[in-house]
C-alpha cells in the first residue's frame, strides 16, 4: 500500500495562499531546504571522507580537508543569494553582516549553519537555526537587526536526525520529519505538554557553582522533580523541551572562580540561536527570557553576534524561575 505524506511545500503553499500571501516566502524557504538537505548530506557522509574537523583543524594525514562549519556555511550563503530574496545576512561564522539583494530582497536572514560544534567530531546532532524578519514594506528600509519580536518565521534543523521544526507568526510551530525522497514532510503541531510528568530539565550541570545566587537556589530546589537531559546542541536540546516541555537554560555565569572567565552577558547569540528558538517556543505557548527575566522576543539586537542569557520552555517553569531573576 502506498502512503503519500503533505511535505513542507504543500504545507506552506497552503499557508501562504490561506493567508493571501506572497510567494516570495516560499522562494526562501526552498533556499533554506536546500541548504539544510546539502548540509545533512555533507554531515552523514563526513566521517568517511574524513572532513568532520572543525575550521582550523587538520585531518591525521595532514592533508587540507573541508571543515564542515566552512562547508555548511558556504551552503547556506549559496543557495541564500541564489533566492534573490534576502537583502543581507547574518551569520555564526562571519564577523561581519553579510550583503545580499540591498535593494531588492524582502527578507533579513540570521543563520547559525552548524551550532553545536562541540558534536561535530563524533558525528553527533547539530542545529542549522535561522531566524527571518521582512523588510519595512511601509518606508524607506534601514536595514537595523531585528528583534525576535519582528521575525516571521524561525527554525531549526536537527542534522543528521532528519528532524525540521518551524514557527511562522501567529500561525503555530510545526515539525516535520525526512522522508525517503529528501522531502521534509507529515507536518505535526507543536505545544508544550502541560503534563508535568513528561516535563525536564536541561542546562549544563557542570557551570552551576557560576550561576547566580537565585539560580543556583532553584535548581537545588527543583532539580530532582524533573528528568536531566543534556545533549551541548541548542537545537537537540529544544528538540526536546520542546516534545515533553520542561525547561532549557544557559544563565549568565556570574560566580566563577577566574573572574575573567565570568559571562555576565550570557553565552548564546541572539538573533540565530536564543530569538530562533524563543520565537519556536513561543508559538508553541511557552515562554523565553533573559537574565533579568525580560522576554527575549523584546530585546533589540546592538549588533549581530550579541550574546545572551537564556531560560526557555514551558510557560510555569518560565514563570517561576524569572521570579528569581533580577532585577
Ligand atoms: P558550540 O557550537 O560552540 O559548541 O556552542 C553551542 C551552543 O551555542 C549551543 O548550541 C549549546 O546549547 C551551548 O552552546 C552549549 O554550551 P556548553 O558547551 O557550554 O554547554
Amino acid at each position: 500500500m502506498l502512503r503519500f505524506d503533505e511535505d513542507f511545500m504543500d504545507f506552506l503553499l497552503e499557508h501562504q495562499e490561506r493567508h493571501n500571501r506572497s510567494y516570495h516566502f516560499l522562494v526562501l524557504m526552498n533556499a533554506i531546504l536546500n541548504s539544510a538537505k546539502r548540509i545533512q548530506h555533507y554531515y552523514l557522509t563526513g566521517a568517511l571522507r574524513g572532513n568532520l574537523g572543525l575550521a582550523g583543524s587538520v585531518n591525521v594525514q595532514g592533508e587540507d580537508v573541508l571543515k564542515m562549519d566552512e562547508i555548511a556555511n558556504e551552503v547556506v550563503k549559496y543557495h541564500l543569494k541564489r533566492s534573490g530574496r534576502v537583502i543581507q545576512a547574518v551569520s555564526e561564522e562571519e564577523k561581519d553582516i553579510i550583503p545580499m539583494n540591498i535593494e531588492g530582497g524582502r527578507y533579513f536572514v540570521y543563520f547559525d549553519p552548524m551550532d553545536g560544534s562541540s558534536n561535530v567530531p563524533h558525528n553527533l546532532p547539530i542545529g542549522f537555526l535561522f531566524g527571518v524578519a521582512k523588510r519595512n514594506m511601509e518606508g524607506p528600509e534601514d536595514r537595523h537587526l531585528r528583534s525576535g519580536r519582528d521575525y516571521i518565521a524561525s527554525g531549526m534543523f536537527v542534522i543528521p536526525t532528519g528532524t525540521f521544526t518551524i514557527a511562522l507568526r501567529e500561525a503555530g510551530c510545526w515539525r516535520f520529519h525526512i522522508d525517503e525522497t529528501q522531502n521534509y514532510v507529515r507536518p505535526t503541531p507543536m505545544n508544550l505538554p502541560q503534563d508535568k510528568k513528561s516535563w525536564e530539565l536541561s542546562f549544563n550541570s557542570s557551570n552551576r557553582e557560576t550561576f547566580a545566587p537565585g539560580v543556583q537556589k532553584w535548581i537545588a530546589e527543583n532539580e530532582k522533580k524533573y528528568a536531566f537531559r543534556y545533549l551541548g546542541a541548542l537545537a537537540g536540546d529544544f528538540h526536546r523541551i520542546l516534545t515533553n516541555g520542561g525547561l532549557f537554560m544557559y544563565p549568565a555565569i556570574v560566580n566563577h572562580p577566574d573572574p575573567k572567565k565570568n559571562r555576565p552577558q550570557g553565552k548564546l547569540r541572539l538573533v540565530y540561536e536564543a530569538a530562533v528558538v524563543a520565537f519556536m517556543c513561543c508559538e508553541a505557548g511557552g515562554e523565553a527570557v533573559d537574565e533579568d527575566g525580560k522576554s527575549i522576543l523584546d530585546i533589540i539586537p546592538r549588533e549581530p553576534h550579541q550574546r545572551t542569557a537564556l531560560y526557555l520552555g514551558s510557560k510555569k517553569l518560565v514563570e517561576e524561575i524569572s521570579g528569581v531573576l533580577k532585577p
